[in-house]
């Protein structure tokens, strides 16, 4: 009997779409090589930004995360999502709602204004978790047809993939090894460095409510991989994290005058790549640093013939 295709609800959240749509596109094909299909979840809004509205008030964002949830309860089918700050927002709250009686009550008295209610009834996941445990690393390794051979390649796998350890039990958050594991398949050589596992800087809206401390963090990330022999790429699960070092190296050149060279990709970047996928097919060179530096990805050093 032909084995079924597994299907997951696609959680995009906002900054894929707004800003690196070449995640998506790389998403996309991924998947599609890997016989998994990624449906549309009509109707989605923001996750909410966990760290932003889950720590001003946990009702309205478990709420707005739970009219999200109920859009796959009424498919019945996982969802998985390519961003940390998405996957805090409806793991955790789908975690906190089936265990916290007196919050569950609360969101479902919002939810029944607009006709809704929070069953509980899925799971959710991250792209690293359908790729890692649904496809799996032998699968993953026969569509690697243009390993990143010679490569250089840190790791960022960022806050809340991990975090908090005592509901994510899936890895351990101080020796992770799956994102490695899994990005390693590409052929890359890991580096590793002291400060993996501190943020990007970005999240929490620190971003937002002060860029300069945000870059420090960034820059001092930076620092630590350079200190342990340097990086050609950076490869990260999060597009909030690509997006802090990404365009962070422009504004850290402007705000602190020190230049740094990486080319940071997202893992379904890194993956596509690895697969054959040309950069131009799913439209790498729109990441924002090559556009505000009028620039284009270190093709050679990638390891992609152009
Ligand atoms: S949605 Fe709205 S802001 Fe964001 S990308 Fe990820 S976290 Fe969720
Ligand atoms: S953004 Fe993505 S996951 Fe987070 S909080 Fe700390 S690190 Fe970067
Ligand atoms: C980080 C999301 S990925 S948030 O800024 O902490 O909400």
């Amino acid at each position: 009997m032909a084995k079924k295709r597994p299907a997951f609800y696609h959680f995009l959240g906002c900054v894929t779409p707004h800003r690196y749509p070449s995640v998506e596109r790389a998403t996309n094909l991924v998947f599609e090589d890997l016989d998994m299909d990624l449906l549309d979840m009509v109707g989605a809004t923001c996750c909410p930004a966990p760290g932003v509205f889950g720590s001003f008030d946990r009702v309205t964002w478990a709420s707005i995360a739970a009219r999200n949830l109920t859009i796959a309860e009424q498919g019945g089918h996982p969802i998985t999502t390519g961003c940390n700050g998405c996957f805090a927002s409806l793991f955790d709250s789908n975690y906190e709602l089936k265990h916290d009686e007196e919050l569950r009550k609360a969101v479902n008295e919002n939810l029944a204004e607009i006709g809704r209610e929070f069953k509980g009834s899925i799971e959710v996941t991250h792209y690293v978790d359908a790729l890692f445990d649904t496809a799996g690393l032998s699968k993953i390794r026969k569509h690697v047809t243009h390993p990143l051979k010679g490569v250089r390649m840190a790791l960022h796998p960022g806050c809340h993939w991990l975090r908090p350890s005592a509901i994510k039990k899936k890895d351990n958050s101080e020796r992770p090894h799956i994102f490695r594991e899994l990005c390693e398949t590409s052929g890359a050589t890991y580096v590793p460095y002291k400060d993996e596992l501190i943020c990007c800087g970005a999240g929490g809206a620190v971003r937002t409510a002060d860029l300069e401390v945000s870059l420090r963090f960034t820059k001092q990330k930076f620092e630590s991989i350079i200190a342990a022999g340097g990086a050609d790429m950076i490869v990260t699960p999060c597009p909030f994290c690509l997006l802090q070092l990404d365009l962070g190296q422009v504004e850290i050149s402007k705000l602190f005058g020190v230049d740094f060279n990486f080319d940071i990709l997202h893992v379904s970047e890194l993956l596509a790549l690895a697969f054959g996928h040309s950069p131009n097919e799913f439209g790498l060179a729109t990441h924002l640093q090559y556009l505000q530096r009028k620039s284009q990805p270190n093709w050679g050093r990638l390891g992609i013939e152009t």
